[in-house]
Order: C-alpha cells, then sequence, then structure tokens
C-alpha cells in the first residue's frame, strides 16, 4: 500500500487506472521535490491557504497531485502569475514551481523581476540541465560539452554562452529573503532539500518576503541513464558548476526585506486610481461600441482619446483599447472606445456599433463584422468596394478634403468628430466634446483654434449633406 502525505489528493485523476501514481519517469526528481514540498505544506498546516502555480514542462501537471489551490501558467510564466496572486491575494500563500527552460530561458525577465521586487512568494526552480519534456534540448543551465539533442558534439559555451547560474545572479539583488541551492540526488541531499523547502514555506507563513530554492535533479530519461547514473551525473557534474549551499537567510532579521501590499480588493483598486468623480452607474445611459481605424500617423488614437475624455468627464464607464503595429507611421492603426452608464464588460470589440474607417485596410478588416443596425462613416476619398452587411447605414464623409480646406490637412480626426457630432452618435452635450476636443491641444495651444474651424466646418457639411 502507497501511504501519500496529506498534501497529496488522495487520488490522481489524471489517468484512469492510474489514480495512485504520478506521471514521472522513475529516478526523475520532481517526483521527488513535488513529495517534499506536500509534505511541508501539510506539516506547516498551509496547505488550505496555499497556492500551487505549476510550470509548462514535465511538471506540468501538478495540479493533479497537489490537494492546495492550483494554477497552470504559460510556459515561463508562473513566477509571472505567482506576481499576480500575491497581489491579488497577499493573505494566502503563494508557490511558483519552474523548470530551467521555463525560468532560465523564455521566462528569465519575470522570474528575475519577481525577485527583484521580492514578491512575497516561495519560487522553486527544478534545475535538471535540459529541457525535459520535449526531448532533452539544451537548456540555459546545460553544462559546457554537455550533450543534449539540440547540442549532440557537447555545448560549445563560445556559440551557447555559459550555464545559467540562476542562485548566483539572484544573489545580487537586495530584496530576497532567502537563496539556496539543494539537490535531490541522494538521501543526504534530499534531506538537505526538505529543509529548504520548509524554510521557503516558513518564510511564507510568516509573511517575510520573497525565497528562492533552486533543486538539482536527475532526468534519467534525457541524461540516457539509469536513475543510479543519473543521480552521477547531479552530484559529480553537475555540483561543479552549480555549488550546493545557502547563499542568503535573511529570514531571521527583524525586518525581512518583505513586499508590504495590504489587501486590497478590486473595486479599492479601481477607486484608488481614479482621481476623477466617482463613477455612479447611469443606467439610460447605453452602451455604444465605437471602432476607429486608419493608418498610424492619421490621429486615430487621439480621435478615440477625445470622445474618451468627454465620456469620462460626463462620469460616464468608459474604455480605450488602442492597436497599432510597430511602426510609427503608416502602419495600421485602431482602438476600440466603449462607452456605457453601466459597468462594461470588455474593452474589446467584435462588432462596432459605430465604425469610423479612414483607410481601405480598414474598410476590409472591419466592415464585415458590422451589425444591421450599426454605422459607418469613411472617408469618402476612399472607393468602398466592400460588401456593406445588411442593415448597416453608411456616410462617405471627405474628411481630408474638409480639414484641408480649413487649413489643417492633418486634422481629418477632427472633422470625423464633428461629424459624429452632427449624426447623434455620441449621446452627449455637443459642447462637452468641444471641450474634451480642446483639452486635447492642451500641450499645442496654437492648435485649439484651428481644429475648432475644421470641427465646425465638419458639422456643417454633416447637417447640410448627411442628416
Ligand atoms: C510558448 C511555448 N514555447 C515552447 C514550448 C515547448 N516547451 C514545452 S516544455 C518546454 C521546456 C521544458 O523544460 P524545463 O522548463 O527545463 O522543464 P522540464 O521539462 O525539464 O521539467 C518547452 C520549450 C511551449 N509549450 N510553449
Ligand atoms: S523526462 Fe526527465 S524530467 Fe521528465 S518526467 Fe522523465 S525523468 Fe522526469
Amino acid at each position: 500500500m502507497i501511504i501519500k502525505s496529506k498534501g497529496f489528493y488522495e487520488e490522481f485523476e489524471r489517468k484512469a487506472g492510474r489514480k495512485r501514481t504520478t506521471h514521472y519517469c522513475a529516478g526523475c526528481g520532481h517526483g521527488i521535490i513535488q513529495k517534499l514540498i506536500a509534505e511541508a505544506m501539510a506539516d506547516l498546516g498551509i496547505q488550505d491557504d496555499t497556492v500551487f502555480v505549476s510550470p509548462v514542462g514535465c511538471a506540468a501537471f501538478c495540479y493533479y497531485y497537489l490537494d492546495c489551490g492550483n494554477v497552470a501558467g504559460p510556459h515561463g510564466r508562473a513566477a509571472a502569475v505567482a506576481s499576480g496572486l500575491v497581489r491579488a491575494i497577499p493573505d494566502k500563500i503563494v508557490i511558483a514551481y519552474q523548470g530551467d527552460g521555463d525560468l532560465g530561458a523564455i521566462g528569465f525577465n519575470n522570474a528575475f523581476q519577481a525577485a527583484n521586487r521580492g514578491d512575497g512568494f516561495a519560487h522553486f526552480f527544478v534545475n535538471n540541465a535540459l529541457y525535459a519534456m520535449t526531448g532533452g534540448q539544451l537548456a540555459p543551465t546545460s553544462l559546457p560539452g554537455q550533450k543534449t539533442t539540440t547540442s549532440p558534439y557537447g555545448r560549445d559555451v563560445v556559440k551557447t554562452g555559459e550555464p545559467l547560474k540562476v542562485c548566483e545572479i539572484f544573489n545580487q539583488l537586495d530584496r530576497p529573503v532567502y537563496i539556496e541551492r539543494v539537490s535531490v540526488a541522494d538521501t543526504k541531499r534530499i534531506m538537505k532539500a526538505r529543509k529548504a523547502i520548509r524554510k521557503a514555506l516558513q518564510i511564507q507563513k510568516e509573511g517575510k518576503g520573497y525565497a528562492f530554492v533552486e533543486i538539482l535533479s536527475p532526468c534519467p530519461t534525457n541524461m540516457r541513464a539509469d536513475s543510479v547514473k543519473a543521480a552521477q551525473f547531479v552530484t559529480d557534474e553537475m555540483e561543479k558548476t552549480f555549488p550546493l549551499g545557502c547563499l542568503r537567510d535573511r529570514s531571521d532579521e527583524e525586518a525581512p526585506c518583505c513586499m508590504d501590499i495590504a489587501p486590497r480588493s478590486v473595486d479599492d483598486i479601481v477607486s484608488a486610481d481614479y482621481e476623477g468623480d466617482e463613477i455612479t452607474d447611469m443606467p439610460d445611459i447605453k452602451e455604444r461600441k465605437y471602432k476607429f481605424s486608419g493608418f498610424g500617423g492619421q490621429g486615430i488614437l487621439s480621435l478615440g482619446l477625445v470622445l474618451a475624455d468627454a465620456a469620462s468627464e460626463l462620469g460616464r464607464h468608459v474604455s480605450w483599447f488602442p492597436s497599432y503595429g510597430p511602426e510609427q507611421r503608416g502602419g495600421s492603426a485602431s482602438c476600440s472606445v466603449v462607452v456605457s452608464g453601466l459597468e462594461i464588460g470588455s474593452p474589446a470589440i467584435d462588432h462596432p456599433d459605430v465604425l469610423v474607417a479612414m483607410n481601405q485596410p480598414s474598410l476590409e478588416r472591419f466592415l464585415p463584422t458590422m451589425q444591421s443596425g450599426s454605422v459607418l462613416i469613411y472617408e469618402s476619398s476612399v472607393p468602398l468596394e466592400i460588401q456593406v452587411p445588411e442593415g448597416v447605414t453608411v456616410y462617405p464623409f471627405p474628411a481630408a478634403d474638409i480639414a484641408s480646406d480649413n487649413g489643417v490637412a492633418k486634422a481629418a480626426n477632427t472633422a470625423l468628430l464633428g461629424c459624429m457630432v452632427e449624426l447623434g452618435l455620441l449621446d452627449m452635450p455637443d459642447e462637452d466634446v468641444a471641450a474634451a476636443l480642446a483639452r486635447s491641444f492642451a500641450a499645442k495651444p496654437k492648435l485649439v483654434d484651428s481644429n475648432k474651424k475644421v470641427f465646425e466646418a465638419a458639422r456643417a457639411y454633416a447637417r447640410e449633406r448627411l442628416v
């Protein structure tokens, strides 16, 4: 009979017929490490308060085994998810568990920044000197000369760099409370690993801050060795590059370097960061979804911002969600603005109520998403060659000409704003829109009057020709 720690689920649901065993290969360090974590959680009485973030890699299935809160992070993002969790639920204990590919390669910056901030979680780093799950490729921690599937002649450090010594790198940072490197290659070492894992969790229990434990771990399958030889590789080879030992322990210091994040609800965060008047729900204000789209440099994002600013000044719920390519100018740019009297579910827009399109790609991309009852305003110098969905009202509008005829060729976006006001698409007093437009030029007051002229000319055109 197998006696499991209480930190594990009674039965593992992953595979029918194999509900008592994990998926790890014989001799794998992951199973040992997770057993140490499960026992420590149970013994410290923190199991019900713990959230474990599993990585992508061989350890991806931890949530089938550990009987605590579980979150599966995307590849390399376990530390980032843990950083989010300690902010969202600061009274809980958070564990991030990562392999050396997950942490040392794709996720290094997330892990490093979490350590640098001293985010309060226990960070377990399983170093088996290769990417195991994907078939034994070179990892940042692979040893000089180590043969892997992507370094069949041995790691060439001139071409691929030296093994990343994560403990030593993190030890340059001020805020980690505890940093230790251990191994699970034999019983003596496992007992030290057990102590280190417990210490990292004790630090969490006491709310003292960031604790990092690197664990050297055999992977017999990809080290192409039996369990004994894989363990020997860890002790005889890996430990030369990654010496075991405690690099830092400040857990007994009176004022440990820990984060001080008071629990905050989402409501607290929203109201603390909002500097304007309180937002009260206005059920009479119907939600409207606006999509503005054109080339970068046409003032698309600013157009959305003016509308968002005007609505926000009126105390409405607003979201402004820009999307643009790497090019400052010339590439495509769009923004989604949602204005509502009630809380907004998502800033993303699948089907705009109003589409303002300033170029052909915008029409191609967004016109097919429009539904009956919605409104399209498009720059009329662009030929409308795309099928307009049934029930969509279409307004061609010479925004570019109106802007240049009134002396500001670049103010086609302002002209479009005037057009929208006149067509009654903004559900707000005209003067509030005009005021927001003026505010948008606070840094360039010279442009206020000229844009006002364009705005009024556009309104006059729309009134006479479109309404
Ligand atoms: C974004 C992304 N890139 C690449 C992969 C493929 N992938 C899966 S696990 C892994 C590396 C696992 O190695 P390690 O973190 O060392 O964990 P181990 O399997 O050795 O425990 C990679 C590259 C992926 N799943 N997602
Ligand atoms: S491949 Fe290696 S790391 Fe993955 S489960 Fe097997 S022994 Fe463990």
